[in-house]
């Protein structure tokens, strides 16, 4: 790894672009980042630009904006002579960038963290892939910590945003990434810096939306699980999410109009683990038994269908009891 960390430094030429994958969490935003002042650091003539032409998380922007970091959605140069692409565990991950990079007569460096894929392999001239890292940013701090490139105290937050992102705010990371979290708090001071910084603010009528879904919420408890489904005319995700913190194992919240019904799914991760009900699943049956479609990840997923609130609300508890009923029953 030391030894890659070094060969960076001989791939960078005069005009660089820093990439990330599409919807760019802070994760990208920090690693791209810390990519540009190293560089910048170590060829004080090169040009370094972060470029994410396939969207931005609305968290990253207003990150990015607070730390007044420059994020180009389409590049100054179409000849770079390097291409890094921090946090990206596939070339599809990229976008519109994607056939750019592909065909690309640059220097090609991948830094990340995911599982290694063999087409970024044999596109990269230079893998830095280490899985063991909370996050790309923790990676970067390594590379510029074995250059002996202090990060500057904005770096250093963006940095450390990475970090909490990735670890879902530190409740993941062993001795390694707590060590570079350390290092990095002495530019920066307090961990509520950074965390101020990532509060995304919230507009009264989610915070409305939120306490509504709290209100109308009914309650079903199968086995050890509560099950919550509640109505929302918008908001439903955010509705879903806040009902899950208050203790729901399994939410649904739903809103209706013109005959439309849209449902957002969340739950706990014990539910999820123990049950092993995957949502994208459940929402992809819900979906089509009322004339649409539903889909997404184990313990987030959205349906688009048609009818009643009400049917709906009372085929979702039956489906669900069943499929709880039969999980005790397995564990049994
Ligand atoms: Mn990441």
């Amino acid at each position: 790894m030391e030894r890659d960390y070094g060969r960076l430094a001989e791939l960078i030429g005069e005009r660089v672009i820093i990439t990330g994958h599409h919807n760019a969490d802070p994760d990208v935003l920090g690693a791209a980042q810390g990519v540009k002042e190293l560089l910048e650091t170590l060829k004080p003539g090169s040009k370094a630009e972060i470029l994410l032409p396939d969207d931005v998380s609305t968290l990253s922007r207003s990150i990015a904006s607070s730390l007044g970091i420059k994020i180009s959605e389409t590049a100054s140069t179409t000849d770079p002579d390097t291409i890094i692409t921090v946090d990206t565990g596939a070339l599809n991950q990229l976008g519109a960038y994607e056939p750019i990079l592909r065909g690309a007569d640059a220097n090609i460096i991948f830094i990340d963290h995911h599982i290694r894929d063999d087409d970024v392999a044999a596109l990269a001239d230079l893998y830095i892939l280490e899985p063991d890292a909370s996050s790309t940013s923790e990676i970067v701090y390594r590379i510029m910590r074995h250059h002996g490139v202090k990060p500057s105290p904005r770096t250093s937050k963006a940095l450390l945003s990475g970090m909490v992102f990735d670890s879902r705010h530190f409740s993941m990371g062993g001795a390694e990434t707590f060590r570079a979290a350390s290092e990095l708090l002495e530019a920066v001071g307090d961990i509520g810096e950074v965390k101020n910084i990532m509060a995304s603010p919230m507009d009264n009528s989610e915070k409305l939306a939120r306490l509504k879904a709290g209100q109308r919420a009914e309650l079903r408890v199968y086995g050890p699980w509560t099950i919550v489904f509640s109505q929302l005319g918008s908001y439903q995700a955010s509705g879903a999410r806040a009902l899950v913190s208050l203790g729901g194992d399994l939410v649904a919240v739903g809103g209706e109009e013109k005959g439309e019904i849209r449902v957002s799914l969340r739950s706990s991760n014990d539910f999820s683990s123990l049950t092993c009900l995957n949502l994208g699943d459940l929402a992809s049956r819900l979906g089509g038994e009322f004339g649409g479609s539903g889909s997404g990840h184990p313990t987030a997923a959205g349906i688009n269908c048609k009818g009643s609130l009400d049917e709906f609300k009372i085929r979702f508890f039956e489906v669900v009891k069943k499929l709880v009923d039969s999980s005790q029953q397995q564990v049994l």
